[in-house]
């Protein structure tokens, strides 16, 4: 099995690790080139400081090996893409790992509606070749190629030499299945802007006016294709490998933790129904929860807190509850001395039991949290975490509001050792947790939207004078908003909102996402539409900044559907923005 990746940071642990191995296959193929190599991190440092925007692509093994890559440059102003490097490992010839390469590129321009993917290949004629080898290898390549539907443009000057030693290059088209013809002025130009802004160290501006001049023929001809055995299809030539530059997390574990009281509108069937309207849309790569040990919980959570849920589920019979019994109103600091007495020391709300099932469930919700957040420390530029159960309300030591441990949070500060982290809670519900745990840390801005507390769980918190103390005064933003907010001014805050967090300048956003924002939720008085949750999605990626989506509450699980969607259709409309 092998995964695709495109790597689009240069400073995350797991890019550089990637980039580092491209430029050991790098030098393994191009020799002569080695120079160039090293620059590969530069250019992926300034997207766009050139007039292209470089892409690498890799594939790697499952533990991380880089096995091939491709180094692919988008030419905006011209909409057109040119493929300047492929190659794999010496060892990995074969196997098809030119073609998911390959592939993958294709698709990535595809995406961008690139108008076509250029690229150089050698002569594969005799009288330009040094011998049988070369010839058979310049025949392969080419054949290669054309299966794809790429071909040699034919009738210019493109191959005249140039370089010292002189090097000879046929100049390639793959239309990337679009079926209209390649027109005059439209190949001029996508030359121009190849040979000035990738080759303009070894080409001057005569020879750049020769070879664009010399594209008489509108539309452009190509050479026939010589070895091809039929039309590839699209569904042959696609890779199927290619990850989706959007990241899915999410589990079964989850499904034990199922409350029956009146009330507890938190149950199993809301993840399936965000899964259920997602499947058909296509737009994420799912990929499972990976174990992650108890360390990254207690980096945000008392470790007496952490060790009270494990005990007291962990010794309930199936089925029975601990509920919180008495609450130490007068004594707040002191903790009674038994376990089960201990949930009204811990729990802030009378609806919040702990069942045995309770703890491992929130243990996977982590698991999943913390899966996408290393996707996005990995180069997505976006990663879903479908938790269940939510976090945003649990606080250092403290659980309730259907919360034990605080996923958004345990992933935000794991984000913060690496980068600048803002944390926007979107949840109909005040995210006490997530201000409890970075209310005195400047290094994590946190940002709240929610149902102003006069009237809306968790009551006690959520007030716009909550700004932080000590070293993180000014760093907790609240925007409490009325019942029955409409579209209208929920986006003007969401806009406040935004403005925050550019000013605080993230290299990463943790969005705690509920879905009870929605009109209809049976704990919540927003009176939204999802399209107001097409418009949030947007402005996200319009901040263009890797985003770990952290699912929070939402109870009406029509809204759930219909809320998902609209959200994740305008985030993936917007992704490619990010970076
Ligand atoms: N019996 C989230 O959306 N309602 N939590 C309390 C009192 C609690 C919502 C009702 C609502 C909590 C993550
Ligand atoms: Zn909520």
């Amino acid at each position: 099995m092998i995964r695709i990746r495109c790597i689009t940071s240069h400073v995350l642990p797991l890019a550089r690790n990637r980039i580092a191995q491209v430029e050991e296959i790098f030098a393994e193929n191009f020799p002569r080139l080695a120079s160039y190599a090293c620059k590969i991190s530069e250019l992926l440092a300034n997207p766009f400081k050139q007039k292209y925007q470089t892409v690498l692509i890799v594939s790697e093994t499952v533990i991380g090996k880089v096995t091939g890559f491709v180094l692919l440059l988008h030419f905006p102003d011209v909409n057109s893409s040119f493929l300047d490097f492929i190659a794999v490992r010496k060892a990995k010839w074969g196997g098809g790992l030119g073609s998911a390469l390959y592939g993958a590129a294709r698709e990535y321009c595809e995406g961008l509606s690139s108008r076509g993917l250029y690229l150089e290949v050698q002569p594969d004629d005799p009288g330009l070749t040094n011998g049988e080898a070369e010839l058979a290898e310049s025949r392969r390549r080419m054949r290669f190629y054309e299966n794809y539907g790429a071909r040699p443009i034919i009738g210019t000057a493109y191959h005249t030499p140039v370089g010292d030693p002189p090097t000879t290059a046929y100049l390639l088209f793959d239309p990337l299945n679009r079926p209209d013809p390649l027109g005059r002025d439209e190949a001029r130009n996508a030359v121009r802007a190849i040979l000035k802004h990738r080759f303009g160290h070894v080409v001057d501006e005569q020879y750049i006016r020769h070879v664009v001049e010399s594209f008489v023929d509108d539309p452009v001809r190509f050479r026939l294709a010589r070895s091809v055995r039929k039309e590839p299809t699209r569904s042959e030539i696609t890779t199927g490998h290619i990850l989706k530059p959007m990241v899915l997390v999410t589990s079964q574990k989850h499904i034990i933790h199922h409350i029956r009281s009146r009330g507890y509108f938190e149950r199993p069937a809301r993840v399936g129904a965000v899964l259920d309207a997602l499947r058909p849309l296509n737009l994420f790569t799912q990929i499972p929860p990976r174990r992650f040990s108890e360390k990254v919980i207690l980096a945000v959570h008392d470790h007496h807190f952490v060790d009270f849920l494990k005990k007291v589920c962990t010794k309930l019979q199936k089925g029975q509850p601990v509920y919180p019994d008495t609450f130490p109103i007068r004594r707040p600091d002191r903790r009674p001395r038994d376990l089960p007495v201990q949930a009204g020391y811990y729990c802030i709300d009378s609806c919040t039991p702990l069942y045995r099932s309770a703890y491992f469930a929130a243990r996977a919700s982590v698991d999943v949290a913390v899966t996408a957040c290393e996707e996005v420390l990995a180069g997505s530029p976006v990663a879903y975490a479908l938790c269940r159960p939510p976090g945003h309300h649990a606080e250092r030591k403290v659980y309730g509001g259907f919360c034990y441990f605080n996923n958004a949070a345990i992933a935000a500060h794991r984000l913060s050792l690496e980068g600048r982290t803002a944390v926007l809670d979107i949840d109909f519900h005040h995210g006490n947790g997530t201000q409890d745990i970075f209310y005195a840390r400047p290094d994590v801005l946190t940002v709240s939207i929610h149902g102003h507390p006069d009237y809306s769980f968790p009551y006690f918190s959520g007030f716009a004078n909550e700004t932080g103390e000590g070293p993180g005064l000014g760093f907790n933003q609240n925007f409490p908003l009325a019942p029955n907010t409409g579209d209208e001014a929920y986006l003007k805050t969401i806009d406040k909102a935004l403005a925050r967090i550019a000013r605080f300048r993230p290299d990463f956003l943790v969005v705690s996402m509920g879905l009870d924002v929605l009109k209809g939720d049976p704990t919540g008085t927003f009176a939204l539409s999802a399209d107001a949750l097409r418009v949030v999605g947007k402005r996200l990626t319009e901040m263009r900044i890797p985003m770990l989506v952290v699912q929070e509450g939402g109870y009406n699980l029509r809204n759930l559907k219909r809320g998902a969607v609209a959200f994740f259709s305008a985030v993936a409309e917007g992704s490619s923005a990010i970076i």
